[in-house]
């Protein structure tokens, strides 16, 4: 049963189809499945798939479009039960998510935002295409304690460089942690670049928070 509705959500998103998603992601809630499971294994998969087959050219820029659209609706749908999971008493904690200068991709940030505020982090959603100037004027304005970068693109990842270089030249370094994600960002990026953390997924995303800030 959880396996067909999964391949429903996935196989929904490859044929770039909004109602089907909603229709899948709907019967994953009614049947009580992990919404982090849908996410994962139903529109991630997915994603993934049709940025291959975009990559190979052999799918093109508004069909990319129609499957975030229908991506974002199937999280919609899961957003309620993603919330519903349990707090264990981080508030007051403030995290700052942005995705970085030049990249528009927010699927993955929107997902981190809501398992962020799941886990009882204060979130500032500061949205995407950000630059390293106004993401720290806003982390300063919101006094937040973490600062969480995104970025999809080969091309944007070295504004998380750029911001932590900002960060050591306005004297700020010691007043944030900074953790990096996104598709192409790694572990290994994220240590060559001096950032406090880095997480694959929103489930290791918050994990990372909560080990930066015990
Ligand atoms: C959907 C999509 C789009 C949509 C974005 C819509 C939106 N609202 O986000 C649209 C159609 C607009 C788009 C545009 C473009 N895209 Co695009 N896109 C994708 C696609 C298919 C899926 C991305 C996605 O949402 N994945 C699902 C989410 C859940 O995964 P995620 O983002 O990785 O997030 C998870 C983790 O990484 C992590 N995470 C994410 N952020 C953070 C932050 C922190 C702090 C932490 C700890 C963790 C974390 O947690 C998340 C949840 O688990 C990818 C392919 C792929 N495999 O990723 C291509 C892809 C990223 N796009 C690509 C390209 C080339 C483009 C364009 C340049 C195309 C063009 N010619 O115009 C433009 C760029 C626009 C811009 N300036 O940003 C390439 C990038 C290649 C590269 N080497 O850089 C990819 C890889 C496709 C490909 N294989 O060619 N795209």
């Amino acid at each position: 049963m959880s396996e067909e509705i999964l391949r429903q959500l996935h196989t929904a998103i490859a044929e770039l189809s909004e109602e089907n998603a909603k229709d899948a992601a709907r019967r994953g809630v009614e049947s009580g499945l992990d919404p982090l499971d849908l996410i994962n294994n139903g529109i991630r998969s997915a994603l993934d798939v049709l940025g291959d087959r975009f990559s190979a050219g052999d799918l093109f820029l508004p069909e990319l479009v129609l499957a975030a659209k229908a991506a974002d609706a199937a999280v919609e749908i899961l957003e309620p039960e993603l919330l519903k999971q349990d707090s264990s008493g981080e508030k007051l904690i403030k995290v700052l998510i942005a995705t970085v200068q030049d990249d528009i991709h927010d699927i993955g940030k929107n997902i981190v935002t809501l398992l962020m505020k799941a886990a009882g982090f204060e979130v500032v959603d500061f949205g995407v295409n950000r630059s390293s100037e106004d993401i720290l004027a806003t982390a300063m304005q919101n006094g937040v304690a973490v600062i969480g970068l995104s970025a999809l693109l080969t091309t944007t990842m070295p504004h998380m460089r750029e911001f932590i270089e900002l960060l050591q030249e306005s004297g700020e370094r010691d007043r944030f942690k900074v953790i990096v994600g996104g598709g192409p960002v790694t572990r290994e990026f994220a240590d060559e670049i001096g950032a406090d953390g880095y997480g694959a997924d929103a489930t290791r995303a918050v994990e990372v928070t909560k080990q930066l800030m015990a």
